[in-house]
């Protein structure tokens, strides 16, 4: 880990979630998930802060430090988690950045409340950031953030890091907030993106927009200059892989290929159900393969895991009820007594549990339409210690550009996809450990701490282009 990327200057975390939740007893604790475990050590060594909102409407705590981080909650009512949260971010923007694979509601009173709470994390940033400290702002609901903190203090470090894909010029130009966003986002020093696609749009979005002169990934401006680059994000690799090594992990593998009824190929399916990720899809390719007989009910079966998420959204609520549909048709019509075709979880899953389902999983389907990079992939090829797994890989996921040994496919094409499915399933096992092992050297190499730790060393790089120029 490299705290000298910040220059051993304090950093200062804000993302629309604290990385912490309640537990049981009601006391504080690290959340689960990769980007919590990365940053937060190097938070404690720096003496850092994290700026976010506690997940509760109307939750007003005083700031409080877990583990020796500082933690500055955000509050933000239930009308603002309707308006900014659900609304803008959620049938706005995130519609609009996902090749608008839904209609995005563009609505003048959430476009006032995602500016207002952006406003509110700026005022707090502003307060908090040590002189010269390195401030880092996370994904798409918080774009204005970098803008209104640069008016505020011209003297911070600042970086932005987007999650999901920057849209090509054409679709983000649909916005009718534009202007603001792409000059929300030159507040940075440096905006990292997932893919060199994406940054690309970015600077031909600002290019096209904005009084600015771009060269090569250095956009100037207003008498600035911002970086652009790309940080393919990574995982935990060490964490999976100990957990997979675990007896209890073997042990529970084993038995969920019990529960299933032993079959001869687990296919398996981890996202949270979202229509951007292609579940419907990939169900229905695989009751079009069990209708033609190129998969046999008998021998091959499904697990769905779809984690809720963004409930009162109604695109989502269309989305379920499909998924749900199509699951009881497919089961209805294949499954045999005690032993459904399709088992569908509509849960949130303990990490220990999805690692053993991994490895019980012989074929993985990650069909996104468009996903900024999508972790369960990389997840997938870090659980699979025994060497032996096959990836299918929707190309408009990031994590194509970098697991090119998994069976990359257009989800688009629905025939193209069924033979994915099915070359993934007859895979010879040679083939199998050959591509696995491919997959698992690429993960190694950038972990999410190698991610972390490059983006801050780029972002302390812009920044003194930025002083010098
Ligand atoms: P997401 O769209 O949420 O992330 P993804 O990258 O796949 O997508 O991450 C999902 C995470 O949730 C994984 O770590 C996975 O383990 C976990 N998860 C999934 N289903 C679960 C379940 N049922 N129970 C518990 N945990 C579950 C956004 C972007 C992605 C980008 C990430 C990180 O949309 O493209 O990869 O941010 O930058």
């Amino acid at each position: 880990m490299s705290e000298t990327s910040s220059s051993g200057r304090p950093i200062i975390i804000a993302a629309n979630r604290l990385p912490v939740m309640r537990a049981d007893g009601g006391q504080w604790t690290p959340s689960p998930g990769g980007l919590v475990r990365a940053l937060y050590p190097m938070l404690r060594e720096s003496g850092g802060t994290w700026v976010g909102w506690t997940g509760e409407p109307d939750d007003d705590p005083e700031p409080f430090t877990v583990e020796g981080v500082d933690l500055r909650p955000i509050p933000i009512s239930a009308d603002e988690m309707t308006l900014y949260y659900e609304g803008f971010s959620n049938d706005a923007l995130w519609p609009l950045y996902h090749d608008a694979l839904r209609e995005s509601t563009f609505d003048n009173d959430q476009w006032q409340a995602y500016r207002s709470v952006n406003e509110r994390f700026a005022a707090e940033l502003a307060e908090v950031a040590p002189d010269e400290s390195v401030v880092w702002v996370h994904d798409y609901q918080l774009q204005l953030v970098p803008g209104l903190l640069r008016e505020r203090r011209p003297d911070l470090t600042i970086g932005f890091f987007l999650h999901i894909p920057f849209p090509p010029v054409d679709l983000f130009t649909r916005l009718p907030w534009r202007d603001q966003i792409a000059t929300g986002l030159l507040g940075c020093d440096l905006v990292g993106f997932q893919r060199p696609k994406d940054a690309a749009n970015f600077v031909a979005t600002v290019d096209q927009l904005l009084d600015v002169a771009i060269d090569g990934n250095t956009i100037a401006h207003g008498g600035r200059t911002t970086s652009v680059g790309e940080y393919p994000i990574s995982i935990d690799v060490a964490e999976v892989e100990e957990i997979a090594t675990g007896r209890a992990t073997r042990q529970r593998t084993s038995q969920i290929r019990a529960r299933l009824g032993d079959p001869e190929v687990i296919m398996l399916g981890v996202d949270r159900l979202d229509y951007t990720k292609g579940i419907g899809l990939r169900l229905r390719a695989f009751a079009r393969l069990l209708e033609d007989g190129r998969l046999d009910p008998t021998r091959h079966v499904m697990v769905q895991v779809a984690t809720p998420t963004r409930e009162a959204v109604e695109h989502y609520q269309d989305e379920r009820a499909s998924i749900e549909r199509l699951v009881g048709e497919i089961n209805g019509r294949f499954s045999r007594i005690g032993l459904p075709v399709v088992h569908y979880l509509y849960q949130s899953l303990p990490y220990d549990e999805l690692v053993a389902l991994y490895r019980a999983g012989d074929v993985m389907l990650v069909t996104p339409f468009r996903d900024g990079m999508n972790l369960v992939a990389k997840e997938y090829a870090a659980a699979h210690i025994d060497g032996d797994g096959v990836l299918v890989l929707s190309e408009f996921a990031g994590a194509a550009d970098e697991l090119t040994d998994a069976v990359l496919v257009n989800p688009h094409d629905e025939r193209a996809l069924q033979d994915a499915i099915v070359e993934a399933v007859e895979m010879h096992r040679h083939e199998r450990r050959g591509r696995m092992s491919g997959l698992r050297d690429q993960i190694r190499k950038s972990d999410v701490q190698g991610w972390a730790d490059r983006f801050l060393a780029a972002l302390d790089v812009a920044s003194t282009t930025r002083k010098e120029s």
